[in-house]
């Protein structure tokens, strides 16, 4: 957890003085691609995530990395025996530069259409960090959006499916991808659960966005109520996903390391506690 924790503190203060900004130092070290379960395989980098999702008529693409980590994910891709042009959609968790940044480059690339929610088409167009405007160290490259999503929107191809949840906070327009996946002829529900990590958000006035501190708890209460066997994130040490595969590989008869129901719930109540002690923390401070 220090890894993306540190990260996002350094960088809010860093965002109000200096330019420089905290990069995670593994955001852009390749690791070799991975299958995790069912249809889906880990293309990211070493600290990025990034999932191919693969189905009878093409692939679905979720998140793009930095920049630079998008040549890592389209070699993984070809490493794992895809075709970059059998993409058929590009998906985001959400608009901040470490998970978009690469996606102008994989849509050139693929060829493939940008699906997003429509609380982050504005950053994602515009190349900023919304409410971070002035930052420049935190734009990404302008990608244009070729179909809007609203909470609870599906994404379909091959006969396979993903549900849109939108939980606001971490970004305006933050998405977590649901579906159900199968292992040893059972079905378990999987979610990309986007972050809720305060990061470089102001969560006090003047606030990153309006309404965002609603938005945050709105978000711990939905994912709360939420039941997933497959915890997967846009950083893959949420939920230990390097350190997974590696056990997987050790024992692959065992049970998918993959599948870890009590995960998730732990992961939001560390987040829900986090976010609430900083408010309280920035509120007292005037900050
Ligand atoms: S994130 C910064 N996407 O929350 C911003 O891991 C946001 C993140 C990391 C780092 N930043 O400004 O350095
Ligand atoms: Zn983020």
């Amino acid at each position: 957890m220090k890894g993306w924790m540190g990260a996002g503190l350094a960088a809010a203060v860093m965002a109000t003085s200096a330019p420089a900004l905290a990069q995670g130092n593994n955001w852009n070290t390749p690791t070799e691609p991975f299958h995790v379960i069912d249809n889906v395989w880990y293309v990211g980098t070493e600290g990025l995530s990034a999932f191919l999702f693969v189905t009878p008529e093409g692939h679905i693409l979720l998140d793009g990395a930095t920049p630079q980590g998008a040549p890592m994910i389209e070699a993984n891709i070809a490493k794992l025996g895809f075709k970059l042009s059998d993409v058929k959609v590009l998906l985001n968790s959400h608009a901040h530069f470490d998970h978009s940044g690469g996606l102008a480059q994989l849509k050139k690339d693929t060829g493939a259409p940008l699906y997003a929610m429509e609380g982050d088409v504005s950053a994602l167009e515009g190349g900023f960090y919304l409410g971070s405007e002035s930052v420049h160290a935190m734009d990404a490259p302008p990608v244009k959006v070729d179909r809007k999503l609203k909470n609870g929107d599906t994404v379909k191809l091959g006969g396979f499916t993903l549900t849109a949840h939108l939980t606001p906070g971490h970004s305006r327009g933050c998405t977590s991808w649901g579906t159900t996946l199968h292992d040893g002829g059972k079905a378990y529900e999987a979610l990309v659960f986007c972050s809720a990590t305060v990061a470089a958000n102001r969560i006090t006035a003047p606030e990153q966005y309006e309404g965002i501190v609603g938005d945050y708890r709105a978000t711990f209460a939905k994912t709360k109520t939420m039941k997933v066997d497959i915890p997967l994130a846009p950083h893959p040490e949420f939920f230990g996903l390097l350190e997974k595969n590696a056990k997987a590989k050790a024992d692959p008869k065992a049970v998918n390391p993959f599948i870890e129901p009590a995960a998730f719930g732990a992961l939001i109540a560390k987040l829900e506690t986090a976010f609430e002690t900083t408010l309280k923390e920035r509120s007292a401070k005037g900050q």
